[in-house]
């Protein structure tokens, strides 16, 4: 796609903090909605022509080259837009930090989905699925409480400015065990990521994309 970005993504998934990044930078993208988590095949068949792995979020760049992998796509939206103070760069102080989280809630959070979505992916008892899914929510919260550990937040998770970081952690923190359990578990991080949800920017985008609603946090 000559011009723009082109988006692989999801409302209520991953993709949608790269779509926040895209709309802090203020640059425009094309979405293909492909809910690739969801009982439709037709999405993860949309998404495969971006991604083999057949998940969102996946960016084809204005070059045309494909980017996967939302730590990734984050990342490298923050280096090509440095205007937008979005990733610290190479000289930054906080940048070790940065890319060690941006990694961290990717391998150790994120990607425990792609077996707490469907656990029969590893276990074909369905007496055991409830069990799986408990022991991965107790899992992500401990990483959560981990990562709180790790970091010295100011008004954002990384200091006073707001990074790609906080719209990732705003983001993965609203997938199931929700935010109940994130906020008891990273207090700290939990008042930035309030900020992040309270953005105007980005008021019209969660609302859209990946909205509250009452009751929303007891499912
Ligand atoms: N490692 C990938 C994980 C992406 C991912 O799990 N995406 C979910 C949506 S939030 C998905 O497409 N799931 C469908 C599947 O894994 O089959 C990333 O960080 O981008």
């Amino acid at each position: 796609m000559a011009g723009g970005y082109l988006l692989y993504s999801a409302a209520g998934s991953g993709g949608v903090a790269v779509e926040a990044a895209l709309t802090l930078i203020g640059a425009p993208y094309a979405l293909v909605e492909a809910p690739t988590f969801e009982d439709d095949a037709a999405a993860g068949d949309r998404v495969l022509q971006a991604n083999p792995m057949r998940q969102v979020p996946a960016l084809v760049l204005p070059g045309g080259e494909i980017m996967t992998e939302s730590a990734a796509i984050l990342v490298r939206l923050g280096e090509l837009h440095p205007g937008a103070g979005l990733a610290p760069g190479p000289d930054d102080p906080r940048r070790s930090a940065f890319l060690r989280w941006m990694s961290f809630v990717s391998a150790a959070v994120y990607s425990l989905y792609w077996i707490k979505d469907d656990p029969s992916r590893l276990v074909a008892d369905p007496a055991i699925h409830t069990e799986i899914d408990t022991a991965i929510q107790d899992r992500i919260s401990q990483c959560w409480a981990i990562m709180e550990a790790g970091v010295s937040p100011g008004r954002y998770i990384l200091g006073d400015e707001l990074t790609v970081l906080d719209l990732y952690v705003a983001v993965v923190s609203r997938f199931r065990p929700r935010r109940q359990r994130f906020h008891a578990a990273a207090p700290r991080m939990g008042e930035a990521v309030r900020r992040v949800d309270a953005d105007p920017r980005l008021a019209a985008l969660w609302a859209g994309r990946y909205p509250f609603f009452e009751g929303w946090d007891r499912l």
